[in-house]
């Protein structure tokens, strides 16, 4: 996935060598030095497969407590999104079954979720906080996605998203929530070292760009990096806002304006399109792919991995909705899950490429060419899995 020459940067008939957990050399077996390539027992056999970094699903919501089935029973009974949402349902129902999850009851069902994202080649995750909306609830999200990092082999990129939506009890006074956010969440979380970044939900269900804008600079104030959930279900102007803030990126962006775009292309922030969240809501308006690629706008890809909107545990299937319901290529698919990703998480060189010195993630396939990746609907070809150097699961 390294740029230029070659459709997918391929190497065919290819060598690479781990050393210490990084590359230390990659290309044609015929010119692998000896003295790199190591024993038998230590090498894997891809058997005429294929290897890609490992994937990097860049936004998720994967750590929350209950489901909503009951709310996808009502869907399909005629209820939208939004009006569950204003109803007391939405996300705030699974904000009361976070609230009242104990810590290690949600270590164990985001656990399960994440061994589907490992069993399909996910090396690296971002997991968001945001069904807590108190203190002690979003610092309690946040720890049980470090403790996920601890007890799976899997990189876990933490962000705080305490602006996912407005709790009941501050439902008289949207500023005093925004205070506790910007006062008491914010420095807590970075106190402790919970939080790699900052993100925020700007939306009519949500929060109004000056909103956002204020969460952004307390996060600024203290170090962190800002994303933005923006334009999803209408155009707010939020493709501007993370450009104005500098943002890693700018998520979903159905409604996106072809000025939102052109800030992000003068920004530099890569967009990073949820497929699951479109095709689970019922479709809609298409995010503006042509306008990103005419702007040479990243385009990043993930599962967005939720209860309401995105309950999909799979990377590929994710690729596959890129790709048939906005049209990318599969290879543009699989550069959005991984070389594209890696920067919205801030390890570009480190993940998302294979190159020598890049950490060893790296998924290993039985397909015979990448473009099956993307084409297979609900099947998984992969065969093995290197995390950070380390095997996980042999072929
Ligand atoms: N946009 C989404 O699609 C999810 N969050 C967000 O800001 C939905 C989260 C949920 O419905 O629980
Ligand atoms: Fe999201």
């Amino acid at each position: 996935m390294v740029g230029g020459g070659e459709p997918y940067g391929a190497i065919r008939d290819a060598v690479l060598v781990i050393r210490e957990g990084r590359i230390a050399w990659l290309g044609d077996a015929a010119g692998a030095p000896s003295e790199l390539v190591g024993n038998p027992e230590q090498t894997l056999d891809a058997e005429g497969g294929w290897a890609t970094p490992g994937l990097i699903d860049c936004h998720t919501h994967l750590v929350f407590g209950g489901d909503r089935a009951r709310e996808f029973e009502m869907r399909l009974r005629g209820a939208s999104y939004e009006e569950i949402a204003r109803a007391g349902g939405g996300i705030l129902s699974t904000v009361k079954a976070t609230r009242g999850a104990s810590e290690d009851e949600l270590v164990a069902s985001a656990s399960r979720r994440l061994a589907t994202l490992l069993e399909h080649g996910v090396t690296t995750v971002e997991v968001k906080s945001g069904y807590g909306l108190d203190v002690p609830s979003e610092l309690r999200m946040l720890r049980v996605a470090r403790r996920l990092a601890d007890e799976h082999p899997v990189t876990v990129s933490t962000t705080l998203l305490a602006a996912h939506a407005l709790p009941p009890e501050f439902e008289a006074d949207r500023g005093a929530y925004l205070s506790l956010i910007c006062d008491e969440m914010i420095p807590a979380a970075v106190a402790e070292g919970l939080a790699d970044a900052l993100d925020a939900f700007c939306e009519g269900i949500a929060f109004t760009r000056e909103e956002c804008a204020r969460v952004f600079e307390a996060g600024a104030r203290h170090g962190l990096s800002v994303r933005l959930h923006a334009d999803q279900l209408s155009d707010l102007g939020g493709a501007a806002l993370a450009s104005e803030h500098m943002a890693r990126s700018a998520d979903h962006l159905e409604y996106a304006s072809e000025a939102g775009v052109e800030a992000m292309a003068e920004a530099g922030v890569t967009a990073v399109v949820l497929p699951g969240a479109f095709y689970f809501l019922g479709g809609g308006h298409l995010p503006p792919i042509d306008a990103f690629r005419r702007r040479a706008v990243p385009i990043a890809i993930a599962t967005d991995l939720n209860p309401g909107s995105s309950p999909v545990g799979s990377p590929l299937l994710a690729m596959n909705m890129a790709c048939v319901l906005f049209g990318l290529t599969p290879e543009e698919a699989l550069a959005g899950m991984t070389r594209n990703a890696a920067p919205v998480l801030g390890v570009a060189g480190e993940s998302g490429t294979l190159e020598v010195g890049s950490r060893a993630d790296i998924a290993v396939w039985s397909v015979d060419r990448p473009a099956e990746l993307s084409y297979w609907v609900g099947s998984n070809p992969c065969s093995a899995v290197v995390q950070n150097g380390v095997l996980r699961r042999p072929a």
